[in-house]
């Protein structure tokens, strides 16, 4: 019985689709209800279509008009006896009409619908709250002031036959700029920076470090020398020449201002957890070390016998901040506009979820909570990045390329507050930190109300903190811990929040300029930390910091081929500011 009712309500929405018309989940049941509902459907839309006043959605107020009166009749009748809860809805719905004139319900996402009609996203939930929420829930602290930008999207959602009225317009944007290295850049050009940035490091991972309880004990290396006999100590520094002996134990060397040390974990039972550490410990990170110290004899130098290893990591008690209003923001990554393979047909799909274009309601409803957007980074293809690019470009002109970008993205709703984060191909010097595009470059983009940035950059959007990071030194952390591994971005984007670093070790492919400050420490921990450039989808939590590796929307070039890289273009990961879930939408799939 149950499966014919399926079925019959498959068959059902598939000829209203057909037919171009929208219904509303109490239309559907009452439809269902009524004695051979297939055939008395064929009357209805033949009625229908008599109908001058009928604008495609199949409501309740529609059966008024219909002339056959005996199904006007039947459908009245069932009407009446349908669920208390439903009336109710119709009721709150009408109350607050100037938010959703009409309530159609696409037909593609009724609860009860098999799988295939199911909409294809992803989502940190099982269940989707919002279906269950109208926008009359989520009503107070609404603005009405509309800011002017010159984004005029060419689709007008009026336009559309599907009802959008973003929850994100009547919302003012609320965001500050909390880090940003554009403009704070600054170097001697001589041997002399890298000795200030290293000190500045030093001091700040160790004022971050401090923060544990365990390092209270903690003591200058220095102090350490002066010591004759086998006792227990512990100290700080920075990590120097990690490498396995031959019996498999870890020694480096700790470095802080008054000295350097030899430390020894040994590779034994007791220390699993700490090879652990030291097996994605790298060159240039900070740690606390606890252990017994042997002086050493016949004037050998002494070495720490260590029992007991952390780095600075995130508090496990760490809460974050979460918007008090329903917004969300989506984080996107590596267009590479300019390139043949750009995926304009994917990022076309995206533009047209952002301004309401989905059949489908739910989309339509997260899509009308977007009020923010980042783009981290690679936004254009640049030339010459890499070898051979010219030969996968289709537009050669860094300006004409631009131009394209700012045409797309002139598309996007004037209510979502876009922040453009500059990547490796942007044409600004390849070292990190980088300052934001400079404005001849990208005018229109800044006209249009985009606001640029360096990287990394920390912005704080409706209370919440996203660090934006491009990623140029995920290829060389994940090279050198063995067990990480590219296709897992989030592994990675952990590493950096343990070490608080995004970019700890020098020598590496990953260029760092020598300024006198270090703009990549992880100082401020983010609610939200967002990377790219590995052109691989990933999404999840550390400690609750929602981590998100955005993806891309490039196919793979022969570049990317020759480093084994397989791209996951079309995905784009949307973060929800008032509860930190988080769905990841796969335009690949979604029509
Ligand atoms: O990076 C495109 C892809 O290629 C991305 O997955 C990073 C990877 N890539 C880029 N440069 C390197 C190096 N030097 N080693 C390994 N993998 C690399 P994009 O920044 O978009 O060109
Ligand atoms: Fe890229
Ligand atoms: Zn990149």
């Amino acid at each position: 019985m149950e499966s014919r009712i399926t079925e019959q309500k498959k068959v059902i929405l598939n000829k209203l689709i057909n037919s171009g018309i929208n219904i509303s989940p109490t239309m559907l049941d009452n439809i269902l209800n009524i004695n051979n509902p297939l055939k008395n459907l064929n009357l209805l839309i033949k009625e229908t279509s008599f109908i001058p006043s009928f604008k495609s959605h199949l409501t309740e107020t529609v059966i008024k008009d219909i002339s056959d009166e005996k199904l006007q009749r039947v459908l009245k009748r069932n009407l009446s006896k349908t669920n208390h809860l439903l009336l109710q809805e119709e009721t709150t719905t009408s109350e607050h009409s100037n938010l959703q004139k009409e309530v159609v319900t696409s037909t593609l996402i009724d609860k009860n619908l098999p799988a295939e009609f199911s909409p294809v996203i992803e989502s940190s939930k099982t269940e989707y709250k919002s279906q269950e929420t109208s926008p009359s829930d989520i009503l107070p602290k609404r603005i009405t002031k509309k800011k002017t930008t010159k984004r005029t999207p060419r689709f007008e959602s009026t336009k559309s036959i599907f009802t959008f009225n973003p929850i994100a317009k009547e919302y003012k944007s609320n965001y500050e700029v909390i880090q940003d290295p554009t403009n704070k850049l600054f170097t001697n050009g001589k041997y002399d920076d890298f000795y200030e940035l290293t000190l500045d490091k030093y001091n700040k991972l160790k004022t971050l470090i401090r923060k544990r309880p365990e390092v209270s004990s903690a003591t200058n290396i220095n102090n350490i020398f002066r010591i004759s006999n086998s006792i227990e100590i512990s100290t700080l520094g920075l990590v120097d020449k990690i490498r396995q002996t031959k019996k498999g134990n870890y020694l480096f060397t700790l470095e802080d201002l008054t000295g350097k040390i030899s430390v020894l974990i040994q590779n034994n039972s007791e220390n699993l957890d700490f090879v652990k550490i030291i097996e994605r410990t790298l060159n240039d990170q900070m740690v606390f070390v606890k252990g017994f110290y042997n002086p050493g004899e016949h004037g050998r130098k002494g070495i720490i016998f260590a029992s007991y290893i952390s780095k600075i990591d995130i508090p496990t008690n760490f809460q974050p901040n979460f918007s008090p209003d329903p917004l969300s923001i989506a984080l996107i990554s590596d267009i590479h506009i300019g390139s043949k393979e750009f995926e304009e047909g994917l990022f076309t799909k995206f533009i047209n979820f952002l301004n309401g274009k989905s059949n489908n309601k739910l989309l339509r409803e997260k899509a009308g909570r977007i009020k923010y957007l980042v783009i981290n980074g690679d936004l254009i293809d640049g030339i010459g990045i890499y070898p051979n690019q010219q030969e996968d470009l289709v537009i050669t002109d860094i300006y004409k390329q631009f131009k394209k970008a700012s045409d797309i993205l002139l598309e996007i709703p004037d209510y979502i507050k876009i922040f453009f984060v500059s990547g490796n191909h942007e044409p600004v010097r390849n070292a990190i930190p980088r300052p934001a595009v400079p404005k001849k470059y990208c005018e229109d983009l800044v006209n249009m109300g985009i606001k640029c940035l360096g990287n990394p950059s920390l912005i704080k959007t409706h209370n919440v903190n996203t660090l934006i990071y491009h990623g140029e030194s995920m290829h060389d952390i994940t090279r050198i811990i063995h067990d990480l591994d590219i296709n897992k971005p989030i592994e990675t984007m952990k590493e950096f929040l343990i070490g608080r670093h995004l970019a700890p070790t020098f020598g590496g492919k990953t260029q760092i300029a020598p300024v006198n400050t270090d703009h990549l420490i992880v100082e401020k921990i983010p609610d939200i930390f967002h990377t790219g450039h590995v052109h691989i989808n990933g999404i999840g939590k550390y400690r609750n910091v929602t981590l998100v590796n955005s993806g891309c929307f490039q196919a793979q070039t022969d570049f990317m081929k020759s480093f084994g890289i397989m791209p996951t273009p079309g995905i784009v990961p949307v973060i929800e500011l008032d509860s930190l879930d988080f769905l990841t939408l796969d335009f690949k799939k979604i029509n």
